[in-house]
């Protein structure tokens, strides 16, 4: 094998040629990876001994796309348009040989090829789409020919990774070749080809899967319509229909062209720059400076939880579901058969939708056990607490819980806003305390906060993060600090929805804004949804606050079909007359004289404070970076990606310009807008959320 460059070899394997690309870790286009497909292709292109080419990658993958670490960077080196015009237009057959997973510019160079063979574990995809952009080498002009207009936006708006055998049915890939023998079948598969005198199969030469679509236009107008909900706020999708809709309607190289120009304009937008920043917040995230990769974790093979309301049984749910065994505690018999029997019936409602067998539902049932006693608790690995939030009442349970379970299990809370460090001192082992924090419903919501006391150990922080990750959620290390990092980000919106509603702004017009900012619903929405009585009581109501003033008329949220809005059969909201006469009267009582608010200064008053909440709480260290913040709320809150979270958000609008409005909302409404010192220093020098670290 010669080396072509330092990450491209070639080799020549009786008349078939291999061209073997190794750039760890995935392979990605990088200039050098480029350059040494250039230089090897040239090689053999016109060479009358070579009669087959195979396109092989080492390592765990095949080419994983392009090299996102390099957007936005000044071009450089071999273009890749270029690579692959040349090897479609190469007069020897090509063959992509795929393992691991074929993204992006990777499945581009693959469809550029004659022929495509994979082994059975292999993936293909066009997931551009989740990095606010379309496939830019020919992948929107040359999908469409092999599998079809309606499978084509599927995948490119989707980004889903198919797999080999699907891809083989819908001729993306030409054979399957045996798991681990992929570059001998490549080569059979290769010498076949010549054998039996195969034609050269160019994908753009390709036009019967285009027919349809061109006689009946509205195939896309109908994606559109069905998908308009999913595509909301989101530049990428459309573009990318619009590529597919000139790989119909215009000859290749034309569409080719078109395919550029909207790539390009993806790429300098905005929305692409927030979400690559995302796929790399969403790496950075498991990255610890203080707790090296190499830590030895703790078993997580047995896990118990306590409480089997609905944090809990959610809790349960994500353990079950991947094969651990759960102890669950309750103190009553009858909360207990609710809590399993609930459990039972959310697996019982996945089967109806055919995502679970019913085999399966027993399988996790049987995983499950139900108890009275703390004491079954003993031989857990770790433990999870998801009762009500009282801070005797966790106190207590600990100190239980330290006589109970078995040096080194982890001892873990579920709190979402009490002290982590109090709860620990209730022990003797501080060192095996860590919070939880996972979202409602825990079953389903990805993100969990992961909170690290003063004297958490590394192991079990450690083994917390790899738990996350097996149990399938996006954990964010943070410190411990009133509502921690999610909702003490949320309190600050929260605050000022509520001040914006009494000093004239209606509850659907803070929501509209909020929603039209690309949140799946606004503040008032999102409190109806939840239930406007957590925490409350009748007999400690002081009539104080709207929600105190709705709960008190039973207007509880949707659950009582009225809260901020009325509620009708169908769980359609409409505003509501007597909400606008409570909150006029509570305006009055408050002495607040009402005007009218534009959408720029709810947009505003909501947002800046959280941006300079999470200032705060990166000088405090209680997220090691910026990005991290944005994960939490990217994950937990339904921040609209294409923002890339509150500090991305910041840094967009310019640091200067926040700290401008903080101080003008200091000077008008006082200390709640005091701005972080952070952020007076970055807008100071001129810096941004995203270079801190
Ligand atoms: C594209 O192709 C556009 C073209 O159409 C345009 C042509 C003109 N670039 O995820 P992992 C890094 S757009 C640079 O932890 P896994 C990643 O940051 C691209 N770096 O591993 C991480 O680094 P670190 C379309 C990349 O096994 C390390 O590799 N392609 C890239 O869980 C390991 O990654 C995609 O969108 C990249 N393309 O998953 C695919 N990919 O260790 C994006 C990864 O320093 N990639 N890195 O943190 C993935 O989906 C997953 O990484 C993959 C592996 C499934 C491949």
């Amino acid at each position: 094998m010669a080396a072509v460059n330092q990450v491209v070899d070639l080799s020549v394997d009786g008349g078939v040629a291999v061209v073997t690309v190794n750039s760890p870790p995935v392979n990605a286009l990088s200039v050098a990876v480029r350059d040494g497909l250039a230089a090897a292709f040239k090689q053999v292109l016109g060479n009358t001994d070579i009669q087959a080419i195979v396109l092989i990658c080492e390592g765990r993958t095949f080419i994983a796309g392009a090299d996102i670490a390099g957007f936005g960077k000044p071009p450089q080196g071999a273009n890749l348009l270029e690579v692959l015009r040349n090897i479609e237009g190469a007069s020897q057959h090509v063959v992509a040989a795929i393992h691991g997973t074929a993204l992006g510019g990777g499945f581009e160079v693959a469809l550029a090829c004659h022929y495509r063979v994979a082994v059975p574990s292999a993936k293909c995809g066009l997931p551009e789409v989740k990095l606010g952009l379309l496939p830019g080498a020919g992948g929107t002009q040359r999908l469409p020919r092999i599998v079809g207009v309606a499978r084509a936006l599927e995948m490119m708006t989707s980004g889903e990774h198919v797999g080999a055998k699907a891809c083989f049915e819908m001729g993306l890939v030409d054979a399957l070749v045996e798991e681990d023998k992929l570059r001998e079948g490549a080569i059979a598969f290769a010498r076949s080809l010549i054998a039996d005198k195969r034609p050269l199969k160019k994908v753009r030469d390709l036009d019967d899967k285009l027919v349809a679509a061109r006689n009946d236009p509205q195939v896309f107008a109908d994606f559109r319509k069905a998908n308009a909900r999913k595509f909301r706020g989101f530049d990428a999708p459309d573009f990318n229909i619009r590529c597919v809709e000139a790989a119909v309607n215009l000859p290749f190289d034309e569409g080719m062209a078109f395919e550029r120009k909207l790539f390009m304009e993806l790429m300098a937008g905005v929305q692409s720059a927030a979400q690559r920043y995302a796929f790399f917040a969403g790496r950075a995230v498991w990255k610890i400076p203080d707790v090296p990769a190499d830590t030895a974790t703790l078993p997580f093979a047995q896990v118990g939880i306590i409480g089997a309301g609905t944090m809990g049984g959610g809790i349960a749910m994500n353990f079950l579901n991947v094969g651990v065994p759960v102890t669950l505690v309750e103190t009553r018999q009858d909360a207990l058969d609710r809590g399993i029997a609930t459990i039972r019936k959310n697996y019982e409602n996945t089967a109806k939708r055919g995502r679970l067998t019913l085999a399966d539902v027993e399988k996790r049932m049987s995983m499950l056990t139900g108890t009275l006693s703390l004491e079954a608790l003993a031989n857990a690995d770790v433990v999870i607490e998801a009762v009500f939030e009282d801070m005797a009442v966790k106190k207590a349970l600990f100190a239980k819980l330290d006589a109970i379970a078995k040096p080194g299990a982890i001892l873990a809370t579920n709190t979402s806003r009490l002290d982590v460090n109090e709860i620990a001192c209730a022990t003797q082992r501080p060192e095996s305390v860590i919070g939880l924090h996972f979202f409602s419903p825990a079953n389903v919501m990805r993100l969990l906060e992961v909170v690290r006391g003063d004297k958490t150990s590394n192991a079990v922080i450690a083994t917390s993060m790899q738990m996350a990750k097996k149990i399938g959620k996006v954990a964010a290390l943070v410190g411990v600090c009133p509502g921690f990092v999610g909702n003490r980000m949320l309190a600050q919106r929260q605050r000022e929805a509520q001040a914006l509603m009494l000093e004239g702004a209606s509850p659907q017009d803070i929501d509209r804004v909020l929603y039209d900012f690309g949140f799946p619903m606004g503040p008032f929405a999102m409190s109806d949804l939840a239930g406007l009585d957590l925490g409350w009581t009748r007999e400690t109501s002081s009539g104080q606050t709207m929600r105190e003033k709705l709960c008190e008329l039973d207007r509880r949220g949707q659950k009582t079909n009225a809260g901020y809005y009325d509620y009708d059969a169908d769980r359609t909201a409409t505003p509501s007359a007597i909400v606008d006469h409570l909150i006029l009267e509570l305006a009055a009582a408050k002495g607040i004289t009402r005007r009218a608010i534009p959408d720029e200064e709810i947009l505003e008053r909501c947002i800046y404070p959280m941006i300079n909440e999470g200032a705060k709480i990166l000088e405090e260290g209680k997220a090691i970076r910026a990005s991290d913040i944005d994960i939490v709320w990217i994950n937990g809150y339904g921040w609209p990606i294409y923002r890339g979270g509150p500090m991305f958000y910041g840094d967009t609008v310019g640091l200067s310009k926040v700290l401008d409005k903080m101080r003008e909302f200091e000077a008008k409404w006082g200390a709640d807008f005091r701005p972080a010192k952070l952020l007076e220093k970055l807008a100071a020098e001129g810096r941004r959320f995203q270079r801190l670290s």
